[in-house]
């Protein structure tokens, strides 16, 4: 374990504009909203840690721009990320069509084995809901991905959604461990508290002493 955690996991929420990624981090961060809609420019981001299984992690939380004009920027983050949370609206049908896109973004810039949710956010929002869970968790299940559905007005599903994320990638350290242990080699993270990932990058490059590719 090195400083305060056992592990650091980078985590990005991506999906189109005004699906309320920053309302979720926001909700999920320092548990506050707000009504006023303030598009992301570029990237923000906040860190959070949590517990997990007995173990410390670490979440820094990318929160990316859903604006077209911001996408070379957002897309060169993808390559850090151990999890990638795709956001839709569930009261808008275009940003969960658009979901399948993403998926094809995260294929073209992010690593072999990033990790993802799918999150349907504003189920809040029951008399305007147009994509049902149904037709959403076939979609999901299909791809293998995890589907949860949040509201962050409401704070419903929100640590579920992260907690989804950071499970999913905690599970894959560990097996990736324990495929270092059959093999002889150890298998911790590096001296940083930080986790390479199967087919994934380090994520600071620096102090590194993990097998990296
Ligand atoms: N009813 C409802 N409205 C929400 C919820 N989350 C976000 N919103 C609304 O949607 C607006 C947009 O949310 P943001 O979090 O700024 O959206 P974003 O995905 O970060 O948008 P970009 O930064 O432009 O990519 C917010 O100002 C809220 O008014 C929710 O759970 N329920
Ligand atoms: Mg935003």
């Amino acid at each position: 374990m090195s400083g305060d955690y056992d592990y650091l996991f980078k985590l990005l929420l991506i999906g189109d504009s005004g699906v309320g990624k920053s309302c979720l981090l926001l909700r999920f961060a320092d548990d506050t909203y707000t009504q006023d809609y303030i598009s992301t420019i570029g990237v923000d981001f906040k860190i959070k840690t949590i517990e997990l299984d007995g173990k410390t992690i670490k979440l820094q939380i990318w929160d990316t721009a859903g604006q077209e004009r911001f996408r070379t920027i957002t897309s060169s983050y993808y390559r850090g990320a151990h999890g990638i949370i795709i956001v839709y609206d569930v009261t808008d049908l275009q940003s969960f069509q658009n979901v399948k896109t993403w998926l094809q973004e995260i294929d073209r810039f992010g690593n072999t084995g990033v990790l993802k949710v799918i999150v349907g956010n504003k189920n809040d929002l029951k008399d305007k809901k147009v994509v049902d869970f149904e037709t959403a968790k076939e979609f999901a299940d299909s791809l293998n991905i995890p589907i949860l559905e949040t509201s962050a007005l409401e704070s419903t599903n929100v640590e579920e959604a992260f907690f989804t994320m950071a499970r999913e990638i905690k599970e894959n350290v560990s097996k990736q461990q324990q495929d270092q242990q059959n093999q002889g080699q150890g298998g911790q993270g590096n001296e940083n508290g930080e986790v390479n990932l199967k087919n994934g990058k380090s994520l600071t490059g620096s102090g590194a002493a993990g097998n990296c590719c």
